[in-house]
């Protein structure tokens, strides 16, 4: 959209060979405010999109990383947004809601009480970024992510990840041993529409009724998903925990919503996926179908 001249990449590891070359790319620990302030200012930085988190099922795993990696750097990116008046866009996660909250169609404002690290965090996100919106005039915007599909990049650490896993092990193996339960509907959506919905909001050119939206495209069950995945591999077949010994990942999946109302940002911002359950399952399996061709050929 501005080209990638004019984006400054950052990460604490090294960027994917593809990406070297597509524009600037410097190291920026979010733990850092000095360094995070000098980037800032040297590249003359005005927006800032932030993504650096631990997901759920590795906050959990390590919870005092989760705070300081999601609460501390969250906190240096909003307190620089406000110094330097910057635009700042950073995601929620339907993992901000909890047990307590309304499963069904959750709307963008209601009971929120997160039983995991990576709620809480999250959570402190956006009641921070909408106290300093509000204190402080700074433009923070934020979206609650479903589960995201991608081919391009491996799980990082979710709840979700089954539903990213299962495609490679369905393309390579034939099989898929599944973490969660059959029946664990949850929201998700293809990595386009959230890249869609992400850029519509961050670029809006003024700032919107709400700091905060639910994004939603497709909720499904793995048993759902595993039926899609059939009309295409036939021979699929797939697995599930024992009842009676579910992975830790099954209470914080239980935790958060089947699906979410995200009317407001079709209202506000036009928001509206492009990939359904048909289309992403079909996109899935032709992208890692042909990633297994192509490492086929390479190793001949
Ligand atoms: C996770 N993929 O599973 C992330 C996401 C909706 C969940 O935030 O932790």
């Amino acid at each position: 959209m501005y080209g990638s001249e004019n984006v400054v990449a950052s990460d604490i590891r090294k960027a994917p060979d593809e990406f070297a070359a597509a524009g600037p790319f410097v190291y920026a620990d979010v733990m850092n405010y000095p360094m995070l302030e000098r980037i800032v200012v040297d590249w003359r930085i005005d927006w800032i999109v932030h993504y650096s988190a631990l997901l759920s099922a590795v906050a959990e795993k390590n919870p005092a990383l989760a705070l300081s990696v999601n609460m501390t750097g969250f906190q240096n990116v909003l307190e620089l947004a406000k110094v330097h008046r910057l635009r700042l866009y950073s995601p929620s996660t339907i993992g901000a809601f909890g047990p307590s909250t309304p499963k069904d169609m959750t709307p963008d404002l209601t009971v929120m009480r997160p039983n995991t690290i990576y709620g809480i965090t999250k959570l402190h996100m956006e009641l921070l970024g909408e106290y300093y919106r509000e204190k402080f005039g700074v433009d923070f915007r934020s979206a609650r992510y479903p589960g995201i599909l991608s081919a391009d990049s491996l799980p990082g650490g979710g709840t979700t990840d089954y539903a990213v896993d299962i495609f490679h092990h369905a393309v390579r193996h034939g099989h898929y041993n599944c973490f969660l339960s059959k029946d664990t509907r949850l929201p998700m959506m293809y990595l386009t529409d959230c890249i869609k919905g992400t850029v519509d909001h961050l670029v809006y050119p003024t700032p919107l009724p709400q700091s905060v939206y639910n994004l939603a495209a497709v909720s499904f069950t793995p048993e759902e998903l595993a039926a899609e995945i059939r009309k295409h591999l036939p021979h699929f077949t797939i697995s599930y925990p024992d009842a009676d010994k579910p992975d830790f990942r099954q209470a914080i999946a239980n935790s958060w919503p089947g699906s979410l109302d995200d009317s407001m940002a079709r209202q506000d911002f036009g928001w509206k996926e492009e990939y359904g359950m048909e289309k992403m399952v079909k996109t899935m399996l032709t992208k890692i179908q042909a990633q297994v061709d192509a490492e086929k050929k390479s190793s001949v």
